[in-house]
């Protein structure tokens, strides 16, 4: 094993360029979402960059019964009322995204260093196309060199043995693995004798898997896609579904349609909850759309505990609103200390919390207290600040007082990010396996699966930073431009002896490196995967725990390319001499295994082949039993949190364009927004700007703060938004510079992307 601490070969790559977008041009944000533009942008990706009988074989099978899993969103198929377009603006540019045409070939890597490929946008990295080749880069080279796979799963398997503990090697996973790879994944990082599995989820859902599972003991959501055709009020916070979730704007259509209230709560009032145009249908061409959410609240960022505890509040105190309290006698504990904590809570502290009024908040609270069947909807931004499980403890709260939970269209619903993420987990991708699962996993295949908790995603940074992890293996995603703290974690990559990166595209994993670095490149969801015994399908699960197949039939990128599980089963030969060949042979013989290790997968081969897949049981859902430690759920009482923003300072939040899938860049505009040609934009209110002697364009940095430690994100304009004073938005990946790695979400350790505070200075240079 190669000492990698202070060498000298290190390879310049910088981990984020930070250029002022000269060609920025920003109009007004659009008043609907969807429409004909929705349809032009998302054919034109795909016709542009797959060929017009590519893009239409591949649109065809999109989220069809026997077709692939849309490599976006999480956001379920409906079962009996698919269209034969069943995708959206964005699954069609994810689509294109690996379907293109373009390749990066041996010679590209020949004609470009690391160190110029560093130098370019992400966008530009994107657009080069599908990687083709294994590729190495020597200890000290400067360009990446091709390898043979023979060639690269035996220098994995050298190192792998090397380590003095296996707790040295971490296994990284992004949410795009189906279930039949990441099954093998862990079983391969626990046989070799580790749980640092860490994932996307640390910096994502997890907020809400611990917050429900304290709670009413499942992390999963209890809701299914017909409940939403029976509810009567639905509540969207900290989610923006016309940008990442498009599919879920024609849910939310037929409710409101028939009448459902729909609540948005959101710092920015974004375009897909205003209006929404269904592309599929004459009047969504041709008219203004349908009005989609009733109410919107501007809630100030990171003030969702103030609202969520004021409607409550709200809801105790009018005389014409009721408690479900069969329910709540039945089924819950903690109502008395809830409801004693609220007596005490001061209006005034919770509308300076909030940012919201008395009057918006009763306004909130009847329609909430007299929802017979309410479902909550959120994602990231509840999940990413300091007391995110908080936030999503208060949710549940509001749930429990309504009995919403158990019966048909009520619920939670965590709308999750990547289309696999969850599954991923149910495979037991995971640095904290339950004992259950240590036991049936090493009991199935004779060894003794390790127990003690592995790394998550943040502390797996920190040991790399620390000199503690030689080896870090991806499986998909894109760490260095994904997690905390650019600086860092680039530093604590090139702290390894060796990264390798399991990858459909180029991205800056690949160029901010360990010593040495693989790239190993593999089949997507859309392509064909042939073994020994034919073609084979995979299965993923999607946010509301339904569990189908997904296979691709486009011609692969390459003929090099090896699929998800075959290269994993090729490293679990090189460092363990297992023999799994005849796993990765047939897919039918892998399902086998997890219907033994994972609660659920009964009979998973012939289940998995019905055409619609299956749904996996949930006690909470279908019982309406709760089971946490007393098997009665749990109401949980939260102070409201405080951040330290100084006058000058401001809250910031860190969110996704329209035109990416969190580090792949689609393209420069987010047109629900106005802004067309450029990314590096921070949305200020205009009173805001002025205030501070800006204009509107004037070029600024941005300055982070925290525990006395200042981080500079350079080179953003200011434009003039609808977001309530004293917050800040700007977009995701740019912004990761300035979250410091240890401000993490307490319980969760997600990092607090959502709620960061900065400062704002004229551009420097
Ligand atoms: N096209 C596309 N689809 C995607 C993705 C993508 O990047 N592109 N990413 C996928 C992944 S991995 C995920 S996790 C999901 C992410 O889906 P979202 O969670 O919708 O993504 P974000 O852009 O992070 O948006 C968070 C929303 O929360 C709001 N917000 C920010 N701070 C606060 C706050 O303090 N309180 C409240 N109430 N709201 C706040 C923002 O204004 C924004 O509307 O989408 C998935 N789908
Ligand atoms: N500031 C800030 N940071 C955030 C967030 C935020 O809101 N704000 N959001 C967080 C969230 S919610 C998430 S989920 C993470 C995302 O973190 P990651 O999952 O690590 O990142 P992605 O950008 O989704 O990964 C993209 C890469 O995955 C690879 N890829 C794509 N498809 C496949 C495939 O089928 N197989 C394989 N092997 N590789 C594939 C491609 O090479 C592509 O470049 O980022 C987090 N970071
Ligand atoms: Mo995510």
């Amino acid at each position: 094993m190669t000492n990698v601490r202070d060498r000298e070969q290190q390879i310049p790559a910088c981990v984020s360029p930070e250029v002022l977008d000269e060609q920025l041009r920003v109009g007004p944000s659009e008043a609907s979402a969807g429409g004909p533009e929705a349809v032009r942008v998302g054919l034109t990706a795909s016709v542009e960059q797959m060929g017009i009988a590519r893009a239409v074989s591949a649109l065809l099978e999109v989220n069809q019964a026997t077709g692939f899993d849309c490599p976006g969103c999480a956001w379920p198929d409906p079962d009996d009322r698919r269209s034969v377009a069943e995708f959206c603006e964005n699954g069609a540019k994810a689509v294109a995204e690996e379907g293109t045409r373009a390749r990066i070939t041996p010679e590209f890597f020949a004609r470009h260093s690391v160190e110029e490929l560093s130098m370019k946008s992400d966008l530009w990295l994107g657009q080069q196309g599908r990687l083709t080749t294994p590729m190495l880069l020597s200890a000290g080279a400067r360009h990446y060199e091709p390898i043979s796979w023979t060639d690269a799963f035996t220098l994995i398997g050298r190192e792998l043995k090397a380590l003095a503990s296996a707790n040295e090697a971490v296994f990284y996973t992004s949410g795009r693995t189906s279930n039949e790879a990441a099954f093998l994944y862990q079983l391969f990082a626990r046989k070799l004798g580790t749980n640092n599995l860490p994932d996307c989820s640390n910096m994502c859902h997890e907020s809400s898997g611990i917050a429900m599972t304290q709670a009413i003991g499942t992390g999963k959501g209890t809701v299914s896609l017909k409940d939403f055709d029976a509810a009567d009020c639905i509540v969207v916070i900290g989610q923006n579904p016309g940008t990442n979730h498009p599919r879920m704007l024609r849910t939310l259509q037929e409710a409101a349609r028939r009448g459902c209230a729909i609540i948005s709560v959101n710092p920015l009032e974004e375009t897909g909850l205003k209006r929404f145009r269904h592309p599929q249908e004459l009047r969504g061409l041709f008219g203004s759309g349908t009005p989609i959410a009733s109410l919107h609240l501007p809630v100030r960022i990171n003030g969702d505990v103030a609202l969520l505890k004021g409607i409550q509040k709200a809801w105790l105190e009018s005389p014409e609103l009721r408690v479900d309290s069969e329910f709540i006698k039945r089924h819950t504990e903690g109502f008395d200390a809830l409801r004693a904590n609220l007596e005490a809570t001061s209006w005034g502290d919770l509308v300076e919390g909030s940012g919201i009024t008395q009057l918006q908040m009763r306004d909130a609270a009847s329609v909430i207290g007299s929802s017979k069947a309410m479902i909550c909807c959120w994602a990231m931004g509840l999940t990413q600040h300091r007391n995110a499980v908080a936030n999503i403890q208060e949710i549940i709260n509001l749930l429990l007082l309504g009995g919403h939970f158990g019966r048909a269209g009520a619920g939670a619903c965590p709308v999750r990010g990547h289309s696999n993420v969850q599954g991923d987990r149910t495979m037991g991708i995971c640095e904290r396996p339950s004992l259950e699962f240590v036991r049936s996993l090493s009991a199935e295949f004779g060894f003794d699966a390790p127990c003690a908790p592995g790394f998550n995603t943040v502390e797996a940074i920190e040991a790399m930073h620390a000199g503690k992890v030689k080896v870090f293996i991806a499986l998909g995603g894109n760490l260095v431009s994904a997690a905390p703290d650019t600086a860092y974690t680039a530093q604590a990559l090139r702290c390894c002896g060796l990264t390798v990166q399991v990858s459909t595209k180029l991205n800056r994993s690949h160029l901010v490196t360990g010593l040495r670095a693989l790239i190993l490149p593999c089949l997507g969801r859309t392509e064909r995967d042939m073994q020994s015994s034919g073609a084979q399908f995979v299965s993923v699960e999607n946010s509301m725990g339904v569990v189908h197949s997904s296979q691709g039939r486009l011609d692969p990128a390459s003929e090099h390319l090896r699929s998800e599980p075959a290269i994993v089963a090729a490293l679990a030969h090189a460092a363990l001499g297992v023999d799994w060949s005849v796993m990765v042979g047939n897919y039918d013989r892998i399902r086998e295994r997890i219907a033994r290790v994972v609660p659920g997968f009964d009979d998973f081969n012939v289940r998995v082949r019905e055409r619609n897949g299956f749904v996996l049981p949930n006690l909470v859902r279908d019982q309406r039993v709760f089971p946490t430690a007393t098997m009665k759920a749990q109401f949980t009482v939260h102070s409201l949190p405080r951040l330290q923003v100084r006058q000058e300072q401001f809250i910031l939040t860190t969110i996704r364009s329209h035109d990416q899938y969190n580090t792949t860049i689609y393209g420069l505009n987010d047109r629900y927004r106005g802004i067309h040609q450029g990314r590096r934009v921070v949305f200020m209110n205009a009173q805001d700007i002025a205030a501070r002697g800006f204009a509107p364009g004037d070029p600024i940095d941005l300055i982070s703060h925290h525990n006395g430690q200042q981080r500079r994100a350079k080179n953003f304009r200011l434009v003039a938004y609808e977001i309530p004073r004293g917050c800040i938005a700007s977009y995701f990946p740019e912004t990761n510079v300035l979250i410091p790695i240890d401000s993490v979400a307490e319980s969760s350790h997600t990092p607090t992307s959502k709620s960061l505070i900065v400062s704002v200075e004229k551009a420097t240079a």
